[in-house]
């Protein structure tokens, strides 16, 4: 606001009014577009990419916004390069998705000595101070976590045989990662007779996790026992399902029961046929609710801290293909 009113000033008098008025058309003039610097993690995944249309469907200069996107593809120095240039691009605010917790104390920091207030989406950040970012929307990822936890204690129980567990993991010291896997680590340590087999990194990608469970499961003396792959996204659990029927391992409920998050519409179609078990929801459409923060601070209000969406989880008996089509992502 401050930078928009200063722009404005060193505007000529009459030219100010003039540009500060709606066009025709009913939109902004550009002098009062709110500029956003957006950080996005990158495209590594379904979940993310419908993240990214989320926020470009209503940052748009109809709304009175002109928005900055950066993708960092995956790297944190990318973002807090990227952050850096906002800083001194002067934008209004930052929308910070963060790819990991760690490690954003100076830029923070720096961004808060320049008076631009940074909103995170989606994961949050590990601050010595949390004043260092005005609020955070997203998804409670223990949670998340705890559903998945609660439906294999129901499929599982009484079973007295061990039930053995693959888990692959999202990109290392990311909030979803560090949610996912405590509710995980939190039930093995409950149930004496949960295994967990191994821990690979998916990194959040069907490549990479294609290739770390085909590694493994070629490791194998002969065909594995294994009741749940615990895969914390769905592209992960693509990946897992390529590898998995490739070394001829039947996946479903009298299978490898796999169990994935996000559940965007891939997945819930693997979840209606039956090859994935359970998809537990985490919402990537949170743009109307950044921007909601957004016009909180413009109108002089102070946003909630953090701001949960709601979310549920899918087996293939909540599952229609109707629901499946009027799914947003
Ligand atoms: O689950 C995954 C993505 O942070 C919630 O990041 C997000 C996660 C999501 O790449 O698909």
């Amino acid at each position: 606001m401050r930078r928009r009113v200063l722009f404005a000033l060193l505007t000529l008098g009459l030219l100010l009014s003039a540009a500060c008025t709606a066009d025709p058309a009913g939109e902004p003039a550009s002098e009062d577009l709110i500029v956003i610097g957006m950080c996005q993690v990158g495209a590594e995944s379904d979940w993310r990419v419908a993240n990214s249309e989320s926020m470009k469907a209503v940052f748009t200069e109809a709304n009175g916004y002109r928005l900055l996107f950066d993708d960092a593809r995956q790297k944190q120095e990318n973002q807090i390069t990227a952050i850096r240039k906002f800083i001194q691009q002067q934008v209004d605010y930052i929308v910070l998705m963060p790819i990991r917790e760690g490690g954003w104390d100076s830029v923070l920091q720096e961004a808060r000595e320049a008076g631009i207030p940074v909103i995170l989406v989606d994961r949050r950040v590990d601050v010595e101070d949390e004043a260092l970012y005005t609020a955070h929307v997203g998804s409670d990822f223990l949670e998340e976590g705890r559903r998945a936890v609660a439906w294999m204690e129901g499929t599982f129980q009484g079973a007295e045989d061990p039930v053995r567990i693959i888990h692959i993991q999202g990109t290392p010291g990311s909030t979803a990662q560090l949610g996912r896997t405590a509710a995980l680590e939190e039930a093995v340590a409950a149930h004496e007779n949960w295994e967990l087999l191994v821990r690979l990194d998916g990194d959040f990608t069907q490549a990479k996790t294609y290739e770390v469970m085909t590694d493994y499961l070629s490791s194998l003396p002969g065909p594995g026992d294994i009741d749940v792959v615990y895969c914390e996204n769905d592209n992960i659990a693509f990946g897992a399902l390529q590898a998995l029927e490739e070394q001829g391992y039947p996946c479903g409920r009298d299978g490898v029961n796999i169990i994935t998050f996000d559940a965007t519409r891939g997945a819930l179609a693997e979840c209606l046929n039956g090859r994935i078990s359970l998809a537990v929801e985490c919402n990537p459409l949170l743009g109307p609710l950044a921007e909601e923060v957004i016009r909180t601070l413009e109108a002089g209000g102070s946003p909630e801290k953090h701001r949960y969406v709601e979310e549920q989880i899918f087996t293939a008996e909540d599952l229609t293909e109707a629901l499946l089509e009027s799914r947003e992502y």
